[in-house]
């Protein structure tokens, strides 16, 4: 058995629901439960009271049957971010309004060749979804396959990492917005790693460690750093990078996810997870400076607990590798565009609906049809970002690539499906809308500014 010796408080892993045989049937709520975030009891929303809700963990050709009930005093949906499912009917369905006390079966097939890779599900009724992920709604969905296979990934011990900010009021109920937050996003004091304050996590000398991180924030971006550790991203938004790149922080706005390798290589001791200062453009409205703060730590232990799988294993296990992988999966390259299309993120009046947060110069209307696309087909989408602070742009149903920022040619091909505009930022993605015609959307992964119209409603043609 390991020895539990963890810096400050343990980590516990999130519950876990895996498919077996070929089916994940699952009963899911959304309901009000109370939990402890450091000393303080929270009244949030979850799913199955649990924080975060289970993991739903899946391999491609999965059938997915969850069985939906609202307990919660409003409206609500799920949205699975980062599958590439139908988006209408009984799947990925962002339009449906299950009214509280209701229940609703959803009910979809994962391709055969579906990536592996970690999304997550949280509510996406318009008007109510800022509200609900920050009260807590959010679960991480991992699909197994292909990347789990590559022998130093299989090797690598893995932990998820779920950041969420809370804000909560003296008596323990989620805080209502100031105007200033409402407007331009809300965010919490309280900064949890799968529903926990600094929690502990182990690390094993001359290992090399898989992260899997997910931000399920409703606004606020992380800038993440490891103390005296070398981070290597291999995987963005659910999809493998070709190889691994060594960075020296991650960026991860709301709704975005990374895998980093981390090699167990310092001295004994323990480090901390920094969520470093970042200002999304709204540092000089906020009354207190921006800080540095510790999520987590990492203790290096003579034994490993994998927190995520509750195995015990033994370090010396020759099984276990140091090494880095050299390759990742490959990244396909996409055919030449048969569109290019512009979207304009910005602030202001809309005549109609008076809504400040628009795209191209509209509000969202879920009656309006915003954007025509063949599916089959691959088009080039030029995202500008006219306003002073950054907007996360998300896309959903079929990720994209990067082509490039402000004219410079990305420098690594990677899949992404949210991707941060910082303030006057351009960027050029190129996206093919593959096997599912319906009607989806795209919008600002910044809640509140969805909330407040930052949406629109893509249709794909078959
Ligand atoms: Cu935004």
């Amino acid at each position: 058995m390991a020895l539990s010796r963890c810096a400050r408080q343990c980590a516990t892993a999130p519950q876990r629901v895996i498919s077996q045989d070929g089916l994940l049937e699952v009963d899911l709520t959304a309901m009000p439960s109370v939990h402890r975030l450091g000393h303080r009891r929270a009244q949030l929303m979850t799913y199955n009271a649990q924080l975060p809700g289970p993991v739903l963990e899946l391999q491609p050709g999965d059938t997915v049957r969850i069985h939906f009930t609202n307990r919660l005093a409003q409206p609500t949906n799920l949205h699975f971010h980062g599958l590439h499912i139908p988006p209408t009917g009984t799947g990925d369905n962002p339009f449906l309004e299950i009214p509280p006390g209701e229940a609703w079966t959803y009910e979809f097939q994962l391709p055969a060749n579906h990536p592996a890779g970690l999304g997550w599900y949280h509510p996406h009724y318009h008007g109510r979804v800022a509200e609900q992920v920050f009260a807590g709604l959010a679960g991480p969905l991992i699909l197994r396959g292909d990347f789990d296979a590559i022998p130093e990934i299989q090797a690598a011990p893995e932990q998820l990492l779920v950041l969420k900010d809370f804000g909560l009021t003296r008596n323990g109920q989620v805080a209502d917005p100031s105007p200033l937050f409402r407007r331009w996003g809300r965010e919490g004091d309280l900064l949890t790693v799968n529903g926990q304050l600094r929690p502990d996590y182990r690390l094993t000398a001359g290992q090399l460690h898989r992260l899997r991180l997910l931000n399920a924030s409703t606004s606020k971006i992380f800038r993440l750093t490891l103390s005296e550790h070398s981070l290597y991203l291999a995987a963005t938004d659910g999809r493998s990078l070709a190889a691994p790149v060594a960075v020296s922080e991650v960026v991860l706005a709301p709704g975005e996810r990374a895998e980093v390798l981390v090699l167990g290589d310092r001295a004994p001791g323990s480090y901390a997870l920094l969520s470093q200062p970042y200002d999304r453009g709204i540092a000089k409205m906020l009354s207190e400076p921006l800080e540095t703060a510790v999520l987590a730590t990492f203790t290096y232990a003579d034994t490993y607990t994998d927190t995520y799988t509750g195995a015990d294993t033994d370090a010396a296990q020759p099984a276990r590798s140091s090494a880095l992988p050299k390759r990742l999966l490959p990244v396909e390259s996409l055919p030449d565009p048969v569109a290019t299309r512009e979207f304009i993120l910005d602030h202001g009046i809309d005549h109609s609906s008076g809504a400040q947060f628009i795209i191209n110069g509209k509000a969202y209307d879920h009656s309006r049809v915003d954007t025509q696309v063949k599916l089959g087909t691959v088009e080039d989408w030029v995202i500008v970002n006219r306003a002073s602070m950054d907007h996360p742009f998300h896309l959903h149903t079929n990720h994209f690539q990067v082509l490039a920022r402000n004219g410079e040619p990305a420098a690594v091909r990677a899949w992404k499906d949210t991707l941060n505009l910082r303030a006057y930022e351009t960027a050029k993605l190129r996206v093919r809308f593959a096997d599912y015609p319906g009607e989806t959307v795209y919008h600002c992964h910044i809640l509140d500014h969805e909330d407040q119209g930052m949406m629109g409603v893509i249709e794909m043609q078959a």
